[in-house]
């Protein structure tokens, strides 16, 4: 039996690396050497091409190679029958708190701006808020959500957070469900989104709630691309709705070199880096999971494929 890693755009050899060193008896195959498609029962997998994953007869279970599941889940090809799972990592969580840290602070303190004013010459003080006037929205309170929410709360911020269900977390005001997104929204001048990307999610960054936001107000986007409305945050910026985005994730990624984002002062652009997945920090989860599915227990991480996450 084989252990199948597919990832057209990444070189995998670390990743064969880091698992054969939790378990040097494994049989690795990297994608697309397969060496026979029946031996596989397991693959961990990244933006995997599409119609490919229902030609393994005997896959088991498939392990995203990160946090989300959506380029699985998306995937019209994936046999009903696969268990798909995810990575959880500290290492994940510590990057995210790191990244969204720092895109709070340079948008609180006008950091950015005083950068563009150094390359022209300029000396030009600019008001800012104290953080704990500083209202901050998280959407998706899960396992990046919820402790980017807690460290933001710690270092004086005002959050607040949203999730499906209900939540109880110290110093965060917690909303649910769609009945109290406005109310959230309605107190939120900077909104980082969390969620995964589900029906229920796509397209949920757009017009009708930018508008719904305190004014002036800025966009976080750190989970998926399809979240955004991206003509719509053109259109918000253009009429003054909302005052910048901070974007690390794109419909299109790489994003095209002719997208209007790129020559947009109030947009920055960073290229899906917020959180990477290191193998070794994860090739022991991999191994178990592999290891469970193999003797078909119940798997670490596993998602919820009715829900989407
Ligand atoms: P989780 O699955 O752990 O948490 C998801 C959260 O979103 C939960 O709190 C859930 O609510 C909430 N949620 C889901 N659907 C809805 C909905 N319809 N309405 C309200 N709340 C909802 O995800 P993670 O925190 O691990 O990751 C979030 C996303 O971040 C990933 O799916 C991925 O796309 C992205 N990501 C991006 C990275 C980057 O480098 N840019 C790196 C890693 C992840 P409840 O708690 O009630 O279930
Ligand atoms: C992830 C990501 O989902 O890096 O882990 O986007």
């Amino acid at each position: 039996m084989s252990l199948l890693l597919i990832a057209p755009d990444r070189d995998m050899t670390p990743w064969s690396e880091a698992l054969q060193a939790e378990d040097p008896n494994l049989d690795i195959e990297i994608w697309p050497n397969v060496s026979d498609k029946k031996n596989v029962q397991f693959a961990v997998s990244w933006n995997q091409p599409k119609h490919l994953l229902d030609s393994y007869p005997n896959m088991k279970a498939i392990s995203s190679l990160g946090a989300g599941v959506d380029h699985l889940l998306g995937d019209e090809a994936l046999p009903e029958s696969v268990t798909i799972c995810r990575v959880v990592a500290p290492s994940l969580v510590q990057q995210m708190k790191e990244y969204v840290l720092g895109t709070v602070i340079n948008i609180q303190r006008n950091l950015v701006q005083y950068i563009r004013q150094k390359d022209i010459g300029r000396w030009e003080a600019r008001s800012h808020p104290l953080a704990k006037d500083v209202g901050i929205g998280i959407l998706g309170l899960g396992e990046l959500g919820r402790p980017v929410a807690q460290q933001l709360a710690q270092v004086g911020y005002t959050v607040s957070g949203w999730s499906r269900s209900e939540k109880n977390i110290d110093h965060v005001n917690t909303f649910a469900g769609a009945d109290q997104l406005p109310n959230f929204l309605g107190q939120t001048q900077i909104l980082i989104c969390l969620l995964p990307l589900t029906p229920e999610t796509n397209n949920i960054l757009d017009l009708d709630l930018f508008k719904q936001l305190q004014n002036p107000s800025w966009i976080i986007n750190v989970a998926r691309g399809e979240h955004l409305v991206d003509e719509d945050l053109i259109y918000a910026l253009d009429s003054g709705i909302i005052d910048g985005a901070w974007l690390d994730v794109f419909n299109e990624e790489p994003l095209p070199n002719k997208h209007a984002f790129w020559n947009r002062e109030n947009i920055i652009v960073t290229p899906h880096i917020a959180s990477i997945t290191k193998p070794s920090e994860v090739a022991d989860q991999i191994v178990e999971n592999y290891k469970l599915s193999l003797s078909g227990m119940e798997l670490n991480y596993k998602v919820d494929r009715d829900i989407g996450y």
